[in-house]
């Protein structure tokens, strides 16, 4: 008789997507390990595959401790938390589910875009706090004619493109190369497309290459009138640099689903009225996050029951 195939689980998944790991393989819960090096030790070797996330990720370190794995299945769009190039060294892969989550990301994204600008979570602390009836609430800032700069624009850059154009913004976008089949004005210069736009919408991967994208020399190309948003990764903004814009009136607002630290904010950010701070949501829809977890789930059921077919394969 053939051994299970011992699965190891990076952290809480979907809970419906954990149960069918759980039923289907001899899954050990990482994160529930009194002593996770020592049991790497001992039984890191049997491990088959490793179920992860865009945030818990899959290290070098912890890849080295894995010598059979097969494949790492990613519950999100991004893997710049996950190893991949040691990960395609070693012919292990990856998977992770793009698309099925463009349009509730894209939603988050227009919601920090209208919240940031209309001010509509500062309002309700305003009313919550009885301040309505001493004053009114001061005026805020409209979206219809500004210029939303989109920096990358993949699936969900593109879905972001299409609220915004709906809500009469005018779009810019920087890419590597311009999109053939788009009539929005394309910037092959970050720097000319910060200087030219009103709002600046983060939608690139994580890694090495998009580090620290956003700097004080760049937020300082924003201007004092614009508003950053990023719901891409925390690593793409110079975070200390953006709080000394937003302290110092640099640029005018940010709207951010994403951190360098998650779930740490810093306090600074936390005491001010015009920032609008999400705890990475982006996707956090049921549908969406049961679409997510029906890909993982077919990329493990086709690589270990139906012959190593992957859906949506990364390496
Ligand atoms: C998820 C994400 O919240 O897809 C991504 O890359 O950041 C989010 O959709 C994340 O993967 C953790 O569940």
């Amino acid at each position: 008789m053939t051994q299970p195939t011992s699965v190891l689980i990076a952290g809480p998944l979907l809970p419906i997507l954990q149960t069918a790991v759980e039923s289907h393989f001899t899954a050990t819960r990482a994160w529930e390990l009194a002593d996770k090096h020592a049991w790497l030790q001992a039984h890191g070797a049997s491990i088959k595959a490793l179920v992860t996330s865009g945030v818990y990720g899959a290290s070098a370190e912890l890849l080295a401790q894995l010598p059979n794995l097969e494949a790492i299945f990613s519950f999100g769009v991004g893997y710049d938390a996950i190893a991949v190039d040691v990960a395609r060294d070693r012919g292990i892969v990856v998977t992770n589910t793009p698309q099925v989550l463009d349009d509730c990301v894209a939603d988050t994204a227009m919601g920090l875009v209208l919240d940031t600008l209309r001010r509509f979570t500062e309002a309700d602390r305003y009313v919550r706090a009885g301040k309505w009836t001493q004053a009114r609430f001061p005026v805020a800032v409209k979206l219809g004619g500004k210029k939303l700069g989109i920096v990358g624009l993949g699936n969900i850059g593109q879905a972001i493109a299409r609220r915004a154009a709906a809500f009469d913004m005018e779009i810019l976008y920087h890419n590597r190369k311009p999109k053939a089949d788009v009539g929005y004005s394309y910037y092959a210069d970050l720097d000319a497309m910060i200087s030219a736009c009103d709002v600046l919408v983060l939608a690139v991967p994580g890694g090495a290459s998009t580090d620290r994208l956003i700097d004080a020399r760049r937020l300082k190309l924003l201007g004092e009138k614009g508003y950053l948003i990023n719901i891409a990764r925390g690593s793409v903004v110079d975070q200390p640099a953006l709080v000394q814009a937003l302290e110092q009136g640099v640029i005018a607002g940010a709207g951010l689903d994403v951190f360098e630290d998650e779930p740490n904010v810093p306090d600074s950010l936390l005491s001010m009225e015009n920032v609008v701070l999400l705890p990475h949501v982006g996707s956090g829809t049921a549908e969406t996050r049961q679409a997510m977890g029906d890909l993982v789930w077919k990329n493990i059921d086709g690589w270990f029951h139906k012959g190593k077919k992957l859906v949506t394969p990364v390496t």
